[in-house]
């Protein structure tokens, strides 16, 4: 028995081994790495794709960051250069291949890249792939790959010094502020949810591609036209090839013979699908994939095959005049959609770190809380595949930011064209993606500009603040529309918020981040009164809770004025803002544990008042993204869900609070305003019953039937709240309960 097995394995390897495969091959160079500090001796083993503090903490060279007020102890990690290095061996077959490119899908940042002694590539850019061809350095055995790491502080050091004047960059808490200066993911430098701990490493895939005769390099599919009856699509393939020769095309069962020039070739299909299925977002039904794959020969052999995944949809951003103001609203498949989501951070400080998993966690969640979009926030990464992939598959919209925030950037040629080669690295990765429906240039920079000081803060001078807004407006309103354009055709906006949440008329136009409650010290019912077009930003903060809490800090440190509690606290605000509110709305914590507790409840408490403002509002405002879904460390924060995955109170609340057919209660004095509010594109129709609790224990039952045309809403009559305790609202459809809500009146 077991030589019979050995024996059919013989012969599939002989046979696999007799075709001759030009297909081109991936090797994967993630093995055997060790890392040191540049000027020791020492190498330690390292893992790849990961980072420095990563690695030094596994090896015990450093304690746990997220631990205590060690993020202070391990700031000397940025000052220094790190050297990684492994060697690789190649097979003949490998070897004879007639090119190889090394690839880098992320290098964080500075790095200097030598393969066999010769330096490859000077990296500069944490947000590009990076594809070398290295057909010349290769050998057999023990090749050597050496990658120095500089330090981006000490790199940039000299110019920031001589600048004559400091960008703003309010989130880094440092001596010289780089962060503006490099192609690096600001919130690495600090911000206020998360540590400073300036990384470096190989934080994305590194292998070797090798192929023969030539290698699709991109493969993008436009929708040219969608009907009910038929969608025409176009493929468009770039194409390098080592010569001039023959290749058949394949794709969705149509065949077109090219004939290939040596270099890089464009190549056109057109392709159509009859009856399409089209991509809904959450919520509005099924977010159908196609399959496109695209398959290439040369002489009947396989050479190269790619398949890529669409959706099928129509969107819009509508921004027209209107009697008020301008609108901010999104059409999805020619329909308005109120969006109902939340900003997104990464998920770790350290990027590697986040497994497969929970990407899939975290999106899934994002779905079972009736979410429809979330923003990619632009002061974090163009995140990795598996996110875009996930909100394809749940029907999840993604507003994507551009990873520049809260500063101004310098606009000198260099600069723009790394930035250049990063945006058309990141839309031409994520172009295919249906769920992508927009790109925003930054966050916040154009309000801050204008509204927050920045110009008597740092002392510019006239003359350079009008260069620093002459560089801003040529990146965000000039370059970055202009490479998009050639790029792809969705909707792009130069910053959000487009409007300052500072005077009442600003609620008219433009998307908003509404911070009067937090940074404003507002109280929570003003979020009653302030709502914008559409609401890309609006938090309340909250612990998370006590296990997370035990991560970071000793049962000693238990207390909101220990140093590790201070500590875990990065917003400004700090906090006093949430004892305060905790302490109004739910009293003085019993013990530190209730207080946890009560934070949460306040946000909670918070953000119910605002996401059902906004949705009350529909109609003037289409979006709700409250600041933020998740956190990248243990500590205070706005999230919902902590980094360790613990949901928040707020979080459990979210599934009602964005109920796509809702009934939304208001008290006005002593009457309680019910809205019915139906996202979705049916009507519904039914009947919705009222359990009136009293204040002594009694249950009247009320019943009142409802219809709500598709993606519209209901005025009911009112109710008066005198004695009564609790009201729970029940919309039954067709003998089915579609919606549940209790309400606590005082
Ligand atoms: C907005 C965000 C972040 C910040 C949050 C809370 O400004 O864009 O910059 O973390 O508010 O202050």
């Amino acid at each position: 028995m077991r030589k019979l097995n050995l024996l059919s394995i013989l012969i599939l390897v002989t046979l696999s081994c007799s075709q001759p495969s030009t297909t081109n091959i991936k090797t994967d160079l993630s093995g055997g790495w060790t890392f040191r500090q540049e000027g020791t001796k020492e190498w330690f083993p390292a893992t790849v794709p990961g980072v420095v503090h990563t690695d030094l903490l596994a090896n015990e060279l450093i304690p746990n960051p997220w631990k205590g007020t060690n993020e202070l102890d391990v700031q000397w990690v940025e000052n220094e250069n790190w050297e990684y290095q492994t060697t690789f061996n190649l097979s003949t077959d490998i070897l004879a291949k007639k090119q190889h490119n090394l690839v880098f899908e992320g290098l964080d940042t500075y790095a200097d890249v030598y393969l066999n002694d010769s330096l490859v590539l000077e990296a500069d850019n944490m947000f590009r792939t990076w594809n070398v061809d290295v057909g010349e350095i290769l050998k057999a055995k023990r090749n050597h790959l050496l990658i120095r790491f500089k330090s981006p502080i000490e790199f940039n050091k000299t110019r920031v010094e001589s600048m004559g004047y400091e960008l703003p960059a309010s989130n880094e808490n440092a001596p010289i502020k780089v962060s503006p200066y490099v192609r690096k993911a600001p919130y690495h430098f600090g911000w206020d949810w998360g540590p400073r701990l300036v990384t470096a490493g190989i934080w994305r895939s590194v292998y070797l591609q090798s192929w023969d005769d030539a290698k699709m390099v991109d493969v993008q599919v436009i929708q040219q036209s969608l009907t009910k009856e038929r969608a025409e699509l176009q493929i468009v393939l770039q194409i390098t090839s080592t010569s001039n020769f023959e290749v058949k095309l394949s794709t969705m069962k149509k065949d077109s013979i090219v004939s290939l020039v040596e270099g890089m070739n464009e190549i056109d299909m057109s392709i159509h699908i009859d009856n399409p299925k089209r991509w809904w977002p959450n919520g509005w039904g099924e977010p159908h994939l196609y399959k496109i794959p695209v398959t290439m020969k040369r002489d009947g052999i396989v050479i190269d095959e790619r398949e890529e995944r669409i959706g099928l949809r129509t969107v819009e951003l509508i921004q027209d005049a209107d009697s008020i103001g301008k609108s901010f609203y999104f059409k999805v498949n020619g329909e308005p959609l109120f969006a109902r989501g939340a900003n997104y951070i990464p998920q770790s400080h350290f990027l590697p770190s986040v497994r497969k998993e929970d990407y899939h966690t975290l999106i899934g969640a994002v779905k079972e809380a009736n979410m429809n979009m979330l923003r990619v926030w632009g002061g974090g990464i163009y995140e990795n595949d598996i996110f875009y992939d996930l909100c394809d598959k749940n029907g999840i919209l993604v507003w994507q930011d551009f990873m520049f925030a809260n500063t101004m950037y310098p606009g000198d040629e260099s600069f723009i064209r790394n930035v250049e080669s990063e945006v058309v690295d990141n839309v031409k990765r994520l172009r295919n993606h249906p769920s992508i429906i927009h790109w925003n240039g930054n966050n916040e920079i154009e309000v801050a500009w204008k509204n927050w000081g920045w110009q008597s803060q740092f002392g510019y001078s006239k003359a350079d603040s009008s260069q620093l807004w002459k560089d801003y407006l040529h990146l965000f309103h000039e370059q970055l529309p202009g490479w998009l354009a050639q790029l792809d055709d969705r909707s792009y906006t130069t910053t959000s918020p487009l409007s300052n949440w500072g005077t009442p008329a600003n609620f008219n136009f433009g998307s908003m981040h509404y911070w009067g409650v937090w940074h404003g010290d507002d109280e929570f019912e003003a979020y009653e009164k302030n709502v914008g077009r559409f609401m890309s930003e609006y938090g309340f903060q909250s612990f998370p809770k006590k296990q997370t809490v035990a991560y970071y800090a000793d049962s000693s440190d238990w207390d909101l004025n220990s140093d590790v509690m201070k500590h875990h606290q990065k917003s400004y605000v700090g906090n006093g803002l949430i004892s305060k509110q905790a302490s109004k709305y739910f009293g003085e914590p019993k013990d530190f544990n209730d207080f946890l507790l009560k934070s949460q409840l306040t946000q909670s408490k918070a953000m119910k008042l605002a996401i059902d403002a906004h949705r009350l509002k529909k109609g003037h405002c289409w979006g709700s993204l409250f600041w933020q879904l998740n956190d990248c460390w243990p500590g205070a924060s706005w999230s919902a869900i902590d980094v360790f995955g613990n949901k928040k109170i707020f979080y459990e609340e979210l599934k009602t609070l964005f109920a796509p057919v809702a009934v939304i209660p208001k008290v006005v004095d002593n009457q309680i305003q019910l809205t019915i509010i139906n996202d979705t594109l049916e009507e519904v129709e039914g009947v919705l019953q009222l359990l009136l609790h009293s204040e002594v224990g009694e249950t009247v039952t009320e019943e009142i039937d409802f219809f709500v045309p598709g993606n519209d809403a209901l005025q009911l009559s009112t109710i008066r709240t005198a004695g009564l305790k609790t009201i729970d609202f029940i919309l039954i459809q067709d003998g089915s309960v579609l919606f549940e809500r209790r309400e606590e009146l005082k």
